[in-house]
C-alpha cells in the first residue's frame, strides 16, 4: 500500500534565504525547498504541500496560527497517512505543544521539524531533518498502523514527544532537548523506535478531532530573588488574567515572605488558577517536601509536575478555552492528559 504525507509549511529558518536589500533571512517558496531536497522524490511516497501565507518566523506565531495548523490536519485528516509540519525552531515547541491538546483521539503522525541553517546553505540541517521527518511521518508497523501516533518533534538524529521538548540551544544543530521523557526514536544508519515510551492508541477509538478555543487570558510569573510586590500584584491583579504558571524555585519552592502569600491567596480568592512549574530543566514540582512548597499548597496552587513552561502555558490555554467548572479545571491541570506529565502533580 503507497503511503501518501502532507507537509504544512509554515516558515521557519529551513525555509529562508538572504533578502538582498535588508542582508537578513526572509521566508521563500515551497517550490525551492523541493528543488533543493530531490530526495524526497526518490521515497515512493506521496507527498504533497501546503503552504501558508504569509509564511512566518516563528516569533510571531500566535494561537491563530495552531488553529489553522489544526483545521488544515483536520480538513485533510483521511486523505494522509501522516503529516509533517515545517516550523521555525525558535517557538516549535509552543507550537508542539499546543497542538497535542487541540488534538484529540489522533491516530497519525504529525512531525514538527525545521533547521537552523536554511536548507539552501551547504552546512544545512535542514535536509535530514525533513526527510527523516517524512520516513517517520509514513512509517507503519506489522499491523499496518502508524509507528507514532503523535504530535512530535523530530530534529538532529532526535525525535521527542513534542509537548515534553523546549528549544535549548539558539546555535546547536541539536537545538531540543525532553528532560522528562525519553527519545520516542534515534535516527542512525536505522531510525529505532523507543517502542514502550511511544502512546498506545486506545482499540475503539473516538474519530478524530480538534479544539480550536483557547483562552488568552493566559500569564507567567517567573519569580526570582528580590521581585517585589508590585511586580507580582501587577501580574496576578491585572482583571484580564485567568490562569498563571508560576515559574518557581527547584522542586516548587517559592518565598514564604507574608506579603507574597497574600497576593496569590488574593488571587485565588478571585478564581485565578495558579499553576506551579519548576524553573529547573530536568525534574518535578512536589510542594510536599519543603515548607516553602506547603505553603503554596495550602492556599490552592496546583501542581505542574514535570511538565515544561511551554506545555503548561499551552495546556492551561487549551483547558481555560474549554469553561469547565473550577473542579475540573484543576483536575485535568495536575494530571497527565497527552503525556505532558510522567505523574499527576503533588
Ligand atoms: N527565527 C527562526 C524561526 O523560529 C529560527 C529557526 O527556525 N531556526 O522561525
Amino acid at each position: 500500500m503507497s503511503h501518501s504525507i502532507l507537509i504544512i509549511y509554515t516558515g521557519g529558518t529551513i525555509g529562508m534565504k538572504t533578502n538582498p536589500e535588508t542582508g537578513a533571512l526572509a521566508p521563500f517558496n515551497f517550490d525551492q525547498i523541493e528543488t533543493e531536497v530531490p530526495e524526497l522524490k526518490k521515497f515512493g511516497i506521496g507527498i504533497d504541500t501546503l503552504t501558508f501565507s504569509p509564511l512566518i518566523d516563528s516569533s510571531n506565531i500566535t494561537p491563530d496560527e495552531w488553529i489553522r495548523m489544526a483545521t488544515v490536519i483536520k480538513e485533510h485528516y483521511y486523505k494522509y497517512d501522516g503529516f509533517v509540519v515545517l516550523h521555525g525552531t525558535d517557538t516549535m515547541s509552543y507550537s508542539a505543544s499546543a497542538l497535542s491538546f487541540m488534538v484529540q483521539n489522533l491516530d497519525k503522525p504529525v512531525i514538527f521539524t525545521g533547521s537552523q541553517i536554511p536548507i539552501g546553505v551547504p552546512r544545512t540541517d535542514g535536509k535530514e531533518n525533513l526527510i527523516t521527518s517524512v520516513e517517520i511521518a509514513a512509517a507503519k508497523g506489522s499491523d499496518g498502523k502508524p509507528l507514532v501516533p503523535e504530535v512530535c518533534v523530530y530534529f538532529e538524529n532526535h525525535l521527542f514527544r513534542g509537548n515534553r521538548t523546549s528549544k535549548y540551544s539558539a546555535d546547536h544543530f541539536n537545538a531540543f532537548r525532553s528532560y522528562n521523557y525519553p527519545p520516542l526514536a534515534e535516527a542512525g544508519i536505522d531510525i529505532k523506535y523507543n517502542l514502550p515510551y511511544i502512546r498506545k492508541m486506545d482499540a475503539f477509538l473516538p474519530s478524530f478531532d480538534i479544539t480550536t478555543e483557547l483562552s488568552p487570558y493566559v500569564a507567567v510569573l517567573k519569580l526570582y530573588p528580590g521581585i517585589s510586590r508590585t511586580i507580582v500584584r501587577g501580574i496576578l491583579a491585572n482583571p484580564e488574567v485567568k490562569g498563571v504558571v508560576m515559574e518557581t524555585f527547584g522542586s516548587g519552592n517559592a518565598p514564604m515572605y507574608e506579603w507574597f502569600l497574600d497576593e496569590i491567596r488574593e488571587a485565588i480568592k478571585r478564581g485565578v488558577i495558579i499553576l506551579n512549574t519548576t524553573q529547573c530543566s530536568v525534574g518535578t514540582v512536589n510542594m510536599e517536601i519543603y515548607d516553602t512548597g506547603k505553603a503554596l499548597k495550602s492556599i490552592g496552587v496546583v501542581s505542574g509536575g514535570d511538565m515544561t513552561v511551554e506545555a503548561a502555558i499551552t495546556k492551561m490555554m487549551y483547558l481555560l478555552g474549554k469553561n469547565l467548572d473550577k473542579e475540573q479545571l484543576i483536575h485535568q491541570l495536575s494530571a497527565p492528559i497527552r503525556g505532558e506529565m510522567t505523574h499527576p502533580g503533588i
